[in-house]
C-alpha cells in the first residue's frame, strides 16, 4: 500500500495588485485549497473588512493582532489538508502581516511574535512586481494602505523577511510566463518532512 503524499503549504506574497489573484485561479487544475488572507468570510474578516474600507476606525496594534486571529483561525483547516494530500495555497500570511506592521513603525518583537507557532510554508512565491506597474492595473488605492509610500516601505521591509524556502517570481511579465515559472518552482517541492511550525518570522 503506497503512503498518501501529504499536501504542500504554498504562499503567495507580494504587493496589493501584483497579479497574485489571477495566478492562484489559474492554477486550479490542482487538487487544492486557496484561502485569501485575510479571509473576509468569518467574523474576524468581516471586522478587517470594514477598517480597510473605511467604515471603522482601530489603533494599528488592534488592527495587526486581527490579522494574526484571522489566520490562526484556518489553522484546523489548513492542517487537515496537508495531512489527507490537498495541497493549500494562501494568499498572504504571516509575512504580509510583520511587514505592513513594521512599514507603520511597530515595536519589532512586537510584530514578529505574532505569528510564531503557525505551519511553516513549503514554498513562498514572492511575486515581485515594479511599484509603477502595480499603479496602473486597475482598482489602485480603493482601499486603505494602497498608498505609493506605504507600498514603498511594505516592499523594503518584506524583502528583509527572506528566508530559505522563498523564491522570487517576475511578476511583470505577462500570465502564461509567470504560471509557468510557479508550476516549476511547485512541482520541485520535496514533501517526505512533515510539516513544521514557524519558531520564527
Ligand atoms: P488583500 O485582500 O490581499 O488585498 O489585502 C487587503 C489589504 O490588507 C492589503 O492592503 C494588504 C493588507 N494586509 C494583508 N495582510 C495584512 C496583515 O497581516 N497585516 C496588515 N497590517 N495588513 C495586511
Ligand atoms: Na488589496
Ligand atoms: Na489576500
Amino acid at each position: 500500500m503506497g503512503e498518501t503524499k501529504r499536501g504542500a503549504l504554498i504562499i503567495f506574497e507580494g504587493l496589493d495588485r501584483s497579479g497574485k489573484s489571477t495566478q492562484y485561479l489559474r492554477s486550479k487544475g490542482r487538487t487544492v485549497e486557496f484561502i485569501p488572507f485575510p479571509d473576509r468570510s468569518t467574523p474576524i474578516g468581516k471586522l478587517i473588512d470594514m477598517y480597510l474600507r473605511r467604515e471603522i476606525d482601530m489603533s494599528e496594534e488592534a488592527l495587526h493582532l486581527l490579522f494574526c486571529a484571522n489566520r490562526r483561525e484556518r489553522v484546523d483547516f489548513i492542517q487537515e489538508c496537508i495531512s489527507t494530500g490537498i495541497d493549500v495555497v494562501c494568499d498572504r500570511y504571516a509575512y504580509s502581516g510583520v511587514a505592513y506592521s513594521l512599514a507603520k513603525g511597530l515595536p519589532a518583537d512586537w510584530v514578529r511574535a505574532g505569528d510564531v507557532g503557525m505551519p511553516q510554508p513549503d514554498v513562498v512565491l514572492f511575486f515581485e512586481v515594479s511599484p509603477e506597474v502595480a499603479c496602473q492595473r486597475g482598482g489602485f488605492g480603493e482601499e486603505r494602505l494602497e498608498t505609493g509610500e506605504l507600498q514603498r516601505k511594505v516592499r523594503e521591509t518584506m524583502k528583509l523577511l527572506r528566508k530559505p524556502f522563498w523564491q522570487m517570481v517576475n511578476a511583470d511579465g505577462d500570465v502564461q510566463t509567470v504560471e509557468g515559472e510557479v508550476r516549476a518552482i511547485v512541482d520541485h517541492l520535496d514533501l517526505h518532512l512533515p510539516l513544521q511550525l514557524l519558531d520564527q518570522i
